[in-house]
């Protein structure tokens, strides 16, 4: 009699929690968002997820981002995540490369043809094995696509010493790219000699001559100030690149419903936002830089991108991509 009552309350107790723990986001103890990024509080995605992002989950998350590599360091949020100690992230295909190769795909010079060729190959069912893998195997979530830009390669040197016009022109050119393998790749494959280093470093290695060059898009050319210590841009827009808002699947698990549906749409919505205002900033950026004094020019892209097409066909670098998903990229493009 004793021991049934016992069992009884253990049971009730166990219950108890159960119920508090699956409610605990319904009943207003609002869960922390931590967000990791390398970029910068003024970078448009770090803006959209603030403004758009952040309030419409307010009612049960509380959102905090931390900038500039502060709380993780670049290329190690994925880890984080799956280990419970970051809520989100903007990550990279080349990012997740590193956990699943397969990823390498959309990391590849002149495969994404535009914004709006990488929300459809986002939202198409060809992405549907690469979102199940990085959410049952990482324990993460993609919510949504972001534009980071076009990248172009900017460099130290003036025109007048470098003066880039095919891949050979950048032949033992020290470009820093991020430090991943797929990062790397891409840098060999423009014809230079890449050097791999945390974005956080880059405008000092710039300043110090420690390298030659880094490419990122126009507005990220702007908002970390590369222009100070840079002075040409060849715009070879060798990756029209993109990150994904990445989310923990622990946390996701424990949001009701509606709540999914809430961070689902605000992810969405914070990058269209983000999309929008960085499209525009590229086009407007352009004359920004050449009042500070940069030159600007479009080498022979036609060179360009078939040395980095026949980089990556003629070597095991596409060894890991879905058989068919290259076509089915191309065809969804413009
Ligand atoms: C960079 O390190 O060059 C890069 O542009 C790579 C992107 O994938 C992304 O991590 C970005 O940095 C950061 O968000 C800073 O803008």
């Amino acid at each position: 009699m004793y021991k049934k009552i016992l069992n009884n309350s253990i049971t009730a107790v166990l219950t108890g929690l159960l119920i508090c723990a699956s409610g605990l986001f319904s009943m207003g103890q609002a869960v922390t968002l931590r967000m990791s990024t390398p970029a910068s509080a003024t970078d448009q995605r770090s803006i959209a997820l603030e403004k758009v992002f952040a309030p419409a989950v307010a009612s049960f998350a509380k959102y905090e981002a931390h900038y500039n590599g502060s709380l993780i360091k670049q290329g190690s949020e994925l880890e984080a995540i799956a280990s419970g100690d970051l809520e989100m992230s903007i990550t990279s295909a080349q990012e997740l490369a590193q956990f699943f190769p397969e990823f390498s795909i959309f990391a590849t010079g002149y495969v994404h043809q535009n914004a709006g060729h990488q929300v459809r190959v986002f939202n198409d069912s060809l992405m549907d094995p690469f979102k199940a893998k990085a959410e049952s195997e990482l324990g993460v979530k993609l919510l949504s696509i972001m534009y980071l830009g076009r990248r172009h390669v900017n460099l130290r040197q003036c025109r007048d010493e470098v003066n880039v016009q095919t891949p050979e022109d950048l032949a033992g050119i020290n470009l820093r790219m991020p430090g991943t393998d797929a990062w790397q790749f891409l840098g060999k494959a423009l014809g230079a000699n890449p050097t791999p280093m945390a974005f956080t470093e880059v405008y000092t290695a710039l300043s110090t001559k420690s390298v030659d060059g880094q490419d990122n898009p126009l507005p990220t050319v702007v908002d970390a100030k590369f222009y100070e210590v840079t002075c040409q841009i060849a715009l070879t827009a060798h990756l029209v690149d993109l990150n994904y808002v990445a989310f923990s699947k622990a946390v996701w698990d424990k949001l009701t419903s509606d709540q999914q549906a809430a961070v689902q749409k605000a992810a969405i919505d914070a990058a269209e936002s983000a999309r929008q205002i960085q499209l525009q900033k590229e086009e407007d950026l352009v004359s920004f830089l050449k009042e500070k004094g940069l030159e600007i020019y479009e080498p022979n892209l036609a060179a360009f991108r078939s040395h980095v097409q026949k980089m990556y066909l003629e070597t095991d670098a596409s060894d890991p991509w879905p058989d068919g998903v290259l076509d089915k990229i191309n065809s969804l493009g413009n």
